[in-house]
């Protein structure tokens, strides 16, 4: 499974200029694609279930290898769903190449002169993919040609929803450990594993997320000022993949995410000291970076200052991330990844805690008036930034930014929660009913799925509010 990962990334320096060269060459992908359907011979799979194909790597384009795609520039490799795909690519000339495939993730190392390396991976989405050398200046140079999986490839819906490997991608809103009372630092052990799962984004649609510890988003994580913290990192053996964490609370190279850039099946750790209170993001940062973080690679590590933050009856975790797929809400079957729509930053599902509206029925926060509420928001990402209000209710006390240093901003009506940051708001709830948690760009709690809500049960107060 290792070899379906893109290559391995010595430097931190190396895994951004990845990033950045793979993201460059996204741009121009569907004007390709519309030119390319149908004009070169395609090569049809001889095995059932298994599609093997040979190419060789040249400045002016990808050749074929042996079979019906034998000699022909840039083929387009025809697979159906299902299909264990294999490529083997040979580097046919003394400069450096590649081949990636765009949507799928799968990255051959660079290969020099006469090198080999074979990619494999199960064409699980359907669609029209790109392969590409993500050497600078060569995919223009001709090195681009097109995998199709399916019959109608780009232009089909989505197949049939998928059987779920966890029930609910939601992270419970009140699974957050409770405060530290111990009055010193010490040491702390964390335990996370990067796990690929289906799971639905809303009834009767499915999507591959990839998680940490199985939910979007991952664990809550508190720990004291002044604590050494051992992060366990682990990367799930069917994961295709590699996979890591950069936590915003860690004060050295990456976060730690060069410390942790594991594959498949792999575990890796590093420690850190807890400098900074603070609420934090984490999130994978692994090549193609944005999309780690897209799948739903994300969460919250809590830094309490010492002493603590003061006492409140109920503190819930939010995250909200978005999510780029193919069709829109309301769309049956299993939704996949759009990678040209995450680079416009045009999500079709914008959400809290993993899924459509999945802070509701059984999954809502709940408090009993009189009581007061701590939120711990952040924003995974990867893209947007949330300007969280809850519908009825002024925030008592806001955390900027997660600052846990100043004093809180007061009596606030909506608070920012930008992309890789968090906030912490609290407030005290005086009258029951329901209260709605929005992004008050509301066309993403409207259509896109952002909405969460605050059950309060009680005496009704008609001092404060009669209808
Ligand atoms: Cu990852």
């Amino acid at each position: 499974m290792a070899d379906k990962e893109s290559p391995t990334a010595g430097t931190w320096i190396a895994v951004f200029l990845g990033a950045f060269v793979i993201a460059a060459a996204v741009g121009g992908a569907v004007g390709f694609l519309a030119a390319r359907q149908g004009v070169q011979p395609a090569a049809q799979p001889e095995t059932p279930g298994f599609a093997t194909f040979g190419l060789r790597a040249f400045i002016s384009g990808f050749v074929g290898s042996g079979g019906s795609i034998d000699g022909v520039r840039n083929p387009t490799l025809e697979v159906e769903v299902g299909d264990r795909v294999s490529i083997t690519v040979t580097n046919g000339e003394a400069l450096v190449h590649d081949l990636a495939v765009e949507g799928y993730n799968v990255q051959t190392r660079r290969l020099g002169g006469d090198e080999s390396q074979t990619i494999t991976f199960v064409a699980d989405q359907v669609g029209s993919f790109a392969y590409i050398c993500t050497v600078p200046g060569h995919r223009a140079s001709g090195m681009e040609g097109l995998l199709v999986v399916g019959e109608d490839g780009i232009s089909s819906g989505p197949g049939p929803a998928q059987e779920v490997d966890v029930a609910d991608i939601s992270k419970d809103p009140t699974d957050l450990p409770p405060p530290i009372t111990r009055g010193f630092p010490t040491t702390v052990h964390i335990f996370m594993e990067a796990r690929e799962v289906v799971a639905e984004i809303e009834p009767g649609t499915t999507f591959r997320y990839w998680t940490f510890n199985g939910t979007v988003p991952g664990p809550f994580f508190r720990v004291r000022v002044g604590d050494t913290v051992v992060v366990h990192y682990r990367n799930h053996e069917t994961s295709t993949q590699n996979h890591s964490v950069d936590f915003h609370a860690v004060t050295g190279p990456g976060g730690g995410a060069v410390a942790t850039q594991t594959p498949p099946g792999q575990e890796t750790s590093f420690q850190f000291k807890a400098l900074n209170p603070g609420i934090f993001i984490y999130h994978c940062a692994s090549p193609h970076i944005p999309t780690h973080i897209a799948m739903g690679m994300y969460g919250l590590i809590l830094v309490e200052p010492e002493g603590g933050l003061p006492a409140v009856d109920r503190e819930f975790y939010v995250v909200q991330g978005e999510l780029y797929t193919k069709w829109r809400p309301g769309t049956d079957g299993h939704q996949v990844f759009d990678g040209e729509k995450m680079r416009n930053e045009q999500p079709e599902y914008v959400v809290f805690n993993g899924r459509w509206q999945a802070l509701t029925a059984d999954n809502a926060l709940r408090a009993n008036v009189g009581e007061t509420v701590r939120i711990y928001f952040g924003v995974g990402g990867p893209n947007l930034i949330s300007s969280f209000h809850v519908i009825g209710e002024i925030f008592d006390r806001v955390y900027t930014m997660g600052d846990l240093v100043s004093p809180p901003a007061q009596s606030v009506q909506t608070t920012i929660a930008l992309p890789g940051g968090a906030t912490a708001v609290e407030f005290a709830v005086e009258v029951p009913g329901n209260y709605i948690l929005v992004d008050h760009a509301l066309s993403r709690t409207i259509d896109k799925g952002a909405l969460g809500i605050l059950v309060v049960e009680g005496q009704e107060n008609p001092d404060v509010f009669q209808p």
